[in-house]
């Protein structure tokens, strides 16, 4: 708790562009969670170092993230909106987490085995161990709720068990977090290929919706989007591909899939992909208007960005001196 308020803690890596599949998996649930808790939405520039990246490329990607959150309406007063490298206690968090961790447990991480695959010449053991850093992340801030995509829900777990298990050696050290996912769109499909998710990194442009792409190629994307040969609007199980069509429609419409399937009985998919594609580029507008226009605001933005960093390594430092002075860490002489 703090100030009363239970803590909220969710972070992105600034690794490709942000997808439709991440607004309306996390950053959407995000806006409506900010009155309600105390909140550090994190860039974890940290995590994304386990895979190779461009130095110059990683520092201004991660600052449009950075805008980006506020552009999609996190108010930075309210929100810790911060670098997760700018805060040293991450990092030594998942150290002393490391060492209360089993290996059995991350060789179980889908994650781990995915990203090992599509990166076979570089599996690095801070591949390895991202869940325990992911860890520290949540666990440094005393975190009651992280809001996340179902993709994410593995980890969620082992944090839980890692903070149970130090808990159980230690004392009351840790809260133990919840995940929180969101109603509709816990897991958006790729266009191309319904049975994978839509995801940054994909190499198949077409496959995911870009945050920043305006209203032609958005409606590109969705007439060219994998659908099915039943040419009916239904929403089950069998017809993937329109159900991630009805999925995006309902999380930007705020209608429900019966509802969508009355809307567009008798109609055809051309029908259907216009109006989909169309609702996704009213939502995306605004967030773009107001990406452009923060990004000229430099030196609004850097103070954004030392006030939250000091506000966030205050409560970290709380509980780092918790867990060090635990684990039988000498204290320091000041
Ligand atoms: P990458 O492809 O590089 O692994 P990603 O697109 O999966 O990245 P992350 O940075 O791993 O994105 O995820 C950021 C947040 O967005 C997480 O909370 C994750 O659960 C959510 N998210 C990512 N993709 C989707 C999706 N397709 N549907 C719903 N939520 C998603
Ligand atoms: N692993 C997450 C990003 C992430 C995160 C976190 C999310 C890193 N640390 C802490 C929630 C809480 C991902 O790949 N989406």
């Amino acid at each position: 708790m703090i100030d009363g308020k239970k803590v909220l803690f969710s972070g992105m890596q600034a690794t490709g562009n942000l997808t439709l599949g991440n607004y309306i998996g996390a950053l959407k649930n995000w806006l409506e969670l900010q009155d309600e808790y105390e909140t550090f939405y994190s860039v974890v520039d940290l995590h994304s170092i386990t895979v190779r990246q461009d130095p110059a490329e990683l520092r201004s990607r991660a600052r449009k993230l950075l805008t980006l959150y506020i552009a999609a309406g996190l108010d930075p007063e309210k929100n810790c909106i911060y670098y997760q490298s700018h805060v040293s206690g991450h990092a030594e968090l998942g150290w002393i987490l490391d060492c209360f961790t089993y290996m059995g447990e991350l060789n179980r991480m889908t994650q781990f085995k995915d990203k090992s695959a599509k990166h076979a010449d570089n599996i690095n053991a801070g591949l390895y161990t991202y869940p325990v850093l992911m860890a520290a992340d949540i666990l440094l801030y005393q975190t009651d709720v992280v809001p996340v995509g179902k993709d994410q829900l593995q980890h969620l777990e082992i944090t839980r068990d890692i903070a149970q298990r130090f808990n159980a050696i230690y004392g009351d050290v840790f809260t133990i977090p919840e995940p929180y996912i969101g109603k509709t769109g816990a897991k958006i499909m790729s266009l191309q290929d319904p049975e994978k998710k839509m995801s940054k990194s994909d190499e198949n442009l077409n496959a995911s919706i870009y945050l920043m792409d305006d209203k032609d190629t958005i409606i590109r994307k969705f007439k060219r989007a994998v659908t099915d040969s039943e040419a009916r609007i239904a929403y089950n199980e069998e017809q993937k591909g329109i159900h991630n069509l009805i999925d995006i429609y309902c999380a930007c419409t705020k209608k429900t899939p019966d509802e969508v399937v009355k809307e567009f009985e008798g109609k055809g998919y051309g029908d259907f992909k216009l109006a989909v594609g169309e609702s996704v580029a009213d939502l995306l507008n605004p967030l773009q208007e107001r990406f452009y226009q923060m990004e000229k605001e430099k030196s609004y933005i850097d103070s954004i960005i030392k006030n939250n960093a000091e506000k966030a390594n205050y409560y970290a430092q709380k509980t780092l001196r918790k867990v060090q002075k635990k684990v039988g860490f000498p204290e320091k002489i000041r």
